[in-house]
């Protein structure tokens, strides 16, 4: 089962290359991002509590994304395998995801480090904001929103690193160009 994390500052294209692998290797695509979102547009309880959180540019608490990400898995007993888009963003949550696999039997097989230099990213994500209609979109929570990456998220590479399944991808050039980038990751681990 290929099990895929993939990781990235936002607007890294997380989102935009979670597409392409899901299309090409035929995995569930699980984006807490979306996830999110559509909770808030169904007024939910956990999107009441996300809805504040991420128009300011800060993160869901572990506990509550942590059991979302668990139901949602829940929801694909016939996968065969699964992409991991936004999740983990904190180390707590890299520990709750093996052990959420580990008591399935499967484990995380790569983590993709899509690497985007900062200026890139604002670039991308004010572009993106001109028709999104996101309310995290703009430029003081971008900001904010890769400051909360900095400080919280950047550890992660490290926990992946030490099990020896960080792979880092160039993230700048074409989106195709970042595909094929990926593609061959995941096939020299097939
Ligand atoms: P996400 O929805 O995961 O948002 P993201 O990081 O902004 O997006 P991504 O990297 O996928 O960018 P995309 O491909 O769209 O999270 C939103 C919020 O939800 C978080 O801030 C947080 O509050 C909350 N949340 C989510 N998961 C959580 C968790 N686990 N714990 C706690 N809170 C959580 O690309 C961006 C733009 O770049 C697009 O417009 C795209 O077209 C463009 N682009 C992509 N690749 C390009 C390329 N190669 N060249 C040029 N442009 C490119």
């Amino acid at each position: 089962m290929l099990n895929v994390v993939i990781f990235g500052a936002p607007g890294s294209g997380k989102g935009t290359q979670s597409d392409l692998i899901v299309e090409k290797y035929g995995l569930v695509h699980l984006s807490t991002g979306d996830i999110l979102r559509a909770e808030i547009a169904k007024g939910s309880e956990v999107g009441k509590i996300a809805d504040g959180l991420i128009s300011k540019g800060q993160f869901v608490p572990d506990d509550v994304i942590i059991t979302v990400l668990d139901n949602a898995i829940d929801q694909h007993p016939t996968a065969k395998g699964f992409i991991f888009d936004g999740f983990p963003r904190t180390v707590v949550q890299a520990e709750a995801l093996d052990s959420l696999l580990k008591k399935r039997n499967i484990r995380v097989s790569i983590m993709l480090n899509i690497d985007v230099h900062q200026a890139e990213l604002v670039k991308r994500l004010l572009n993106r904001g001109k028709t999104s209609g996101r309310s995290d979109d703009n430029l003081a929570t971008i900001q904010e929103r890769i400051n909360v990456y900095e400080q919280k998220t950047l550890p992660v590479i490290q926990f992946y690193d030490k099990q020896g399944k960080h792979v880092r991808i160039k993230g700048t050039g074409t989106m195709e160009e970042v595909f094929t980038s990926i593609c061959e990751a995941i096939d020299h681990i097939k």
